[in-house]
C-alpha cells in the first residue's frame, strides 16, 4: 500500500508520556483518594450502579505494582465518531500491556460496540499497530454507534468477554459510549465476571470534560484543522472582497469547536449555542445580528465577511428546541414504524401530533430544513444535527432580510453568500503532536488502571498546558460524571455533557472582542498544523485549554 512521505516519517514519532508513568511499570503503583458522588440524582444512580457507584479518584505514585509482570488479555472498542489520535490510544494500551508482560494480548473489536456483541475482533500485533502510529482515523478496527442496551446485547457482550477470557475492555468513546462503559462495568461485576471496563475520553466536540478531564482527545487537531480552513477562506474573502461565507462547524451539541475556532480566527459573526439558549434568542434575532454586521461592513465598503455557526445551533434556538424535543418524543413512541414511512407520511404524521406552537415553528421552515428534522435518529435517539443545513437556512434568511432593508433604504451593499460545512474534514486528520502525545498517554494510563484492578473508570491525563513530561495521569470513576436525563422518552443515566461555560474565560474573551470583529476585518490566519519546528507552533494546546487552565494574554 502506498503511503505519503509525511505518514512514513510520522511512524517514527515517539509519542511522549508523563514522566510519572514513563518508567518501569513494576514501579508504578496506584493511589486512591476519597469516595466520590455523582453530579446529581445520587440516590437513583446508587441504585443503578450498586457495585461501582462512588469509587475514589485514582492517581499514580512510585511504588511496587502488585500485579507486576502479570499477563493480561484486553479488548478495545472505538466507539462513535472519529477523533484524531484514536490509533495512538490503542498504541498506548498495546505498549503498556507489552511492557508489563510480552505475552499480554490486545483484541480490537470490529466496527464499534457491535463487535463486542457479535464477537468480531482482530488480535492487534506489533506489525499491525506500527502501521497506525500517529495516524488519523479509526480504520485500524473501525468504529460504530451501536448502543449496548437490551438484556440480550449485555448478555452477548458477556459471552464474548468470557470466550476471550478478557481481563478488561477499554471503551474509547464520548459521553454516551462511556455511559455504556459504566453500565457494562456494573453488569460484569454483578455477574461475578472478572472483566474490568475502562473508558477513554474521545470526541472532537470537546464536551466530555470536567475538573479532571481537561479535554477530550481529538478536539485539538480537529479545531486546528477547521481553523486553518477558516483562515484560508478569510484570506480568500479579504482578497476577492465579494462573498459572505457562512460556515457551519461540527459539534453535535456544545459550541466548544466554534468558540475555539473563533478565538483562533476572529470571524465577523459567530454564534455560541449556549448563549443563544440562555438569552432565548429566536432565529429572527440571529438573522438581525448577521444583518447588523453586513450593513456596518457594507457602509465601510466591505461587502464580505465570515459567519461561524455551530452545528448544534438549531437545538438551542428556543422555538426549534421545543420543536425537536416534540419530534423526538413522537418518533420514540414507535421509531421502527416511523422510519418505515415515506418522507411525505413522516411529515403528515408529525404535523398531526405536534402542539400548535411547535406546528407553527415547523411550518415556518423551508421544506428541505423541515425534512432534515425528520431524518433518522442516531442510536442514542438524537436528531442528527450534522445533516441539518443551518448555514443555508441562515444565509437564505439573511438574504431575504437584507432585501427588505434595501427597500427601506437602510442597506446599500451587495450580498453574495456562500455556504460550507466543516466536519468530516477534521475528524480523521492526522493527530497534532498534542493529540499524538495525549492519546498515547491516555491509552498507557488505561493499561495502568487495568493493571491496578480498577473498573468503571475513565482514563485521565491532566495538567495539559504544560509539557507532556509534567502531565498527571490517573482515573476518574465514571459514576462521578453522571446524572439522569430523558432519552427515547424515559429517564436514563448519562454522563453530563460539558457545554460552553458563559462565565468561563474562553467565552468572555470572545464576547469582549466580537463587536470589533463584527465591524472591522480582524481576521487571523492560523495556517496548517505543524509537526516539526519551533515548539510554539508544533506543541501548543488550544486557546480554550490555555484560557481555562493557564493565564494567557487576552485575544485582541
Ligand atoms: P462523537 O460524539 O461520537 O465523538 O461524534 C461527534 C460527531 O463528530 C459530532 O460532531 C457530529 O454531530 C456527529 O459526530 C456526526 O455523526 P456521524 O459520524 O454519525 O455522521
Amino acid at each position: 500500500m502506498e503511503i505519503s512521505t509525511l505518514q512514513k516519517i510520522r511512524y517514527n514519532y515517539y509519542a511522549k508520556l508523563p514522566d510519572e508513568i514513563s518508567g518501569n511499570v513494576s514501579g508504578i503503583s496506584i493511589k486512591l483518594g476519597e469516595p466520590t458522588e455523582a453530579l446529581a440524582d445520587r440516590a437513583e444512580l446508587k441504585e443503578i450502579f450498586k457495585l461501582t457507584y462512588g469509587k475514589p479518584i485514582a492517581g499514580f505514585t512510585a511504588g511496587k505494582n502488585e500485579t507486576s509482570g502479570q499477563q493480561f488479555n484486553v479488548g478495545v472498542i472505538l466507539s462513535g465518531g472519529q477523533a484524531p489520535g484514536g490509533h495512538n490510544v490503542i498504541a498506548g494500551i498495546f505498549d503498556g500491556l507489552k511492557k508489563g508482560n510480552s505475552e499480554s494480548r490486545l483484541f480490537g473489536f470490529s466496527g464499534g460496540p457491535s463487535g463486542l456483541i457479535e464477537g468480531k475482533y482482530t488480535e492487534i500485533t506489533a506489525q499491525i499497530i506500527n502501521r497506525y502510529r500517529n495516524t488519523g482515523g479509526f480504520d485500524i478496527i473501525g468504529s460504530g454507534r451501536t448502543k449496548i442496551e437490551t438484556p440480550e446485547q449485555f448478555n452477548a457482550a458477556l459471552e464474548t468477554v468470557k470466550k476471550l477470557n478478557l481481563d478488561a475492555v477499554v471503551v474509547i468513546g464520548g459521553d454516551d459510549s462511556n455511559t455504556n462503559a459504566a453500565l457494562l462495568a456494573e453488569y460484569f461485576l454483578e455477574r461475578g465476571v472478572k472483566t474490568q471496563v475502562i473508558g477513554c475520553p474521545k470526541t472532537i466536540d470537546g464536551d466530555l470534560k470536567n475538573e479532571f478531564i481537561e479535554a477530550s482527545f481529538g478536539f485539538d487537531t480537529a479545531v486546528k484543522t477547521y481553523s486553518e480552513l477558516i483562515g484560508n477562506i478569510m484570506r480568500d474573502a479579504n482578497s476577492a472582497k465579494k462573498y459572505w461565507h457562512f460556515i457551519k462547524l461540527m459539534g453535535r451539541t456544545a459550541s466548544h469547536i466554534t468558540l475555539e475556532a473563533a478565538l483562533q480566527t476572529h470571524p465577523n459573526v459567530c454564534f455560541i449555542s449556549e448563549e443563544i439558549a440562555g438569552h432565548g434568542t429566536s432565529l429572527g434575532e440571529l438573522v438581525n445580528t448577521i444583518c447588523d454586521s453586513v450593513c456596518k461592513r457594507a457602509a465601510n465598503g466591505e461587502n464580505f465577511g465570515v459567519v461561524l455557526v455551530p452545528e448544534g445551533l438549531v437545538e438551542f434556538v428556543p422555538e426549534m428546541k421545543a420543536l425537536i424535543a416534540e419530534i423526538n418524543d413522537i418518533v420514540a413512541r414507535d421509531s421502527a414504524g416511523f422510519e418505515a414511512h415515506t418522507p411525505e407520511k413522516k411529515r403528515a404524521h408529525i404535523i398531526k401530533e405536534l402542539t400548535p406552537a411547535a406546528r407553527e415553528a415547523f411550518d415556518s421552515l423551508p421544506d428541505d430544513i423541515a425534512g432534515q428534522l425528520l431524518n433518522e435518529r442516531d442510536p442514542h435517539g438524537n436528531v442528527q444535527v450534522s445533516l441539518i443545513e443551518t448555514e443555508k437556512l441562515l444565509a437564505n434568511m439573511t438574504k431575504k432580510r437584507l432585501a427588505a432593508l434595501k427597500k427601506e433604504g437602510v442597506y446599500k451593499g451587495k450580498f453574495a453568500p456562500l455556504t460550507h460545512f466543516f466536519g468530516y474534514e477534521g475528524r480523521a486528520a492526522a493527530p497534532s503532536n498534542f493529540d499524538a502525545d495525549y492519546c498515547y498517554s491516555l491509552g498507557f494510563t488505561a493499561f495502568l488502571l487495568i493493571a491496578s484492578g480498577l473498573t468503571g473508570y475513565l482514563s485521565s491525563v491532566r495538567n495539559l498546558c504544560k509539557g507532556a513530561g509534567d502531565w498527571i495521569a490517573g482515573g476518574i470513576p465514571l459514576t462521578m460524571m453522571m446524572n439522569l436525563e430523558r432519552r427515547h422518552g424515559s429517564s436514563k443515566p448519562v454522563i453530563k455533557k460539558a457545554l460552553v461555560d458563559l462565565k468561563g474565560k474562553p467565552f468572555k474573551t470572545f464576547a469582549a472582542a466580537r463587536a470589533q470583529w463584527a465591524e472591522k476585518t480582524c481576521f487571523v490566519y492560523p495556517g496548517a498544523i505543524q509537526y516539526f519546528g519551533p515548539s510554539e507552533v508544533c506543541d501548543t494546546c488550544t486557546i480554550t485549554l490555555r484560557l481555562e487552565h493557564e493565564a494567557v494574554k487576552p485575544v485582541s
